[in-house]
């Protein structure tokens, strides 16, 4: 029997298919949100907010006040393992993320950062928040899995299916498997600390599993997830870690068996498949984030259906990628009204 602590989400990472349905979003304190709008324009930059625990708190809290979310997801970003390398990263208004080239010379000193103290805000963010938080509400923090993070890191920014990570690899498989390595390394060390700062389960998104050839996804994704997971797990062996390998398609299976608590779903995966590919993992997701635009018969449609699919099994609901700044408020009411007035 999984352990009864009062957390609904901790109860469901740890096997417990757990009713009503614990449920956060993915990107839950973002633009959709009036407050965040109005505290985003009292920061300088979007840097800056992610690195000032007062606000960066303040922004993780929102959702939580306004929805009483299961889970709060701490406000940050994945660029901050790679700002925290030496490499600058920026954002522009409406452009997305910009990041300096990757020199010899930042790699060169990755190991004098390898540290993560550049993150210590971070973690200030997390004990505040988790002392502010509702006793039944789990504080989860949160990493980019290293291709995921390397896709920007070489590419300076988005690309669209990870062009110039997938070239760099094939071209210079050795410098892009030190700069994996280094990932690995500083990425444990992040999780651990956020860990020690009071964050109580785990996120790595590799929101571009999509992205990586079949006959690569071991060495670029699951391996070095496998490795993060066990390094993360002799320091903290009872912090579960959810892993959402987006756009995986048929190696979603492959994810299942690294040592994970939980797998997250994307929109595009089936959760019934999912289950027989996962063992005992637990499953997050897969609302289709439109679903949640469109809201009314559309969404309680979309809703159902992931509850009859995951009846009876551990699942954490959420979105099948994150929310997108158009959803009218409304239709996140209309989603928790719902599934918290179904028992089964
Ligand atoms: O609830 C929350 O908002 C939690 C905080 C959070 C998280 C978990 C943010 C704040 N970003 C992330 C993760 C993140 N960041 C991912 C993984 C999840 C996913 O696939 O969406 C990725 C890929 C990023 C990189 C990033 N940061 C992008 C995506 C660019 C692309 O290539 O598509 C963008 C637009 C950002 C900026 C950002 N991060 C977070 C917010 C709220 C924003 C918008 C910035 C703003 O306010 O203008």
């Amino acid at each position: 029997m999984a352990e009864q602590n009062g957390k609904p989400i901790l109860n469901a990472l740890r096997g417990t298919a757990v009713e009503p349905r614990p449920v956060w979003l993915m990107r839950q304190a973002g633009r959709y949100l009036p407050e965040y709008l109005a505290l985003r324009s009292k920061a300088s930059d979007f840097m800056t907010l992610c690195l000032t625990p007062e606000l960066a708190t303040e922004v993780t809290l929102q959702p939580i006040k306004r929805f009483g979310f299961d889970a709060a997801i701490l406000f940050a970003d994945i660029l901050l393992v790679p700002h925290a390398l030496g490499q600058r990263v920026w954002f522009e208004q409406g452009e997305g993320p910009k990041l300096e080239p990757l020199t010899d010379d930042i790699r060169k000193n990755f190991a004098k950062h390898s540290s993560m103290s550049a993150l210590a805000p971070v973690y200030e963010t997390i004990a505040r928040t988790r002392a502010k938080l509702p006793p039944s509400t789990t504080l989860i923090g949160f990493a980019g899995a290293p291709w995921t993070v390397a896709t920007y890191m070489i590419a300076g920014g988005s690309s669209d299916d990870s062009t110039p990570a997938r070239l760099f690899a094939l071209r210079d498989p050795k410098a892009f498997s030190a700069l994996i390595e280094t990932l690995i390394e500083a990425t444990a060390t992040y999780l651990i600390a956020q860990v020690e700062a009071g964050a109580e389960a785990l996120q790595l998104f590799e929101s571009w599993a999509g992205t990586i050839p079949a006959a690569k996804i071991d060495t670029y994704s699951v391996n070095p997830l496998r490795r993060i997971i066990t390094k993360v797990r002799e320091r903290a062996p009872n912090t579960p870690i959810v892993v959402f390998p987006r756009g995986a398609g048929a190696n979603y299976g492959a994810y299942a068996h690294i040592g994970a608590a939980a797998i997250s779903i994307d929109a595009h995966t089936p959760l019934t498949w999912v289950r027989g590919q996962a063992g005992n993992a637990t499953l997050q997701g897969n609302l289709d984030p439109l679903a949640l635009i469109a809201g009314s018969g559309a969404l309680t449609a979309a809703i159902d259906q992931i509850l009859d699919d995951t009846r009876g099994t551990p699942h954490i609901f959420n979105l099948g990628h994150g929310i997108r700044p158009e959803t009218p408020i409304a239709h996140v009411e209309q989603m928790l009204a719902h599934i918290r007035a179904r028992r089964s």
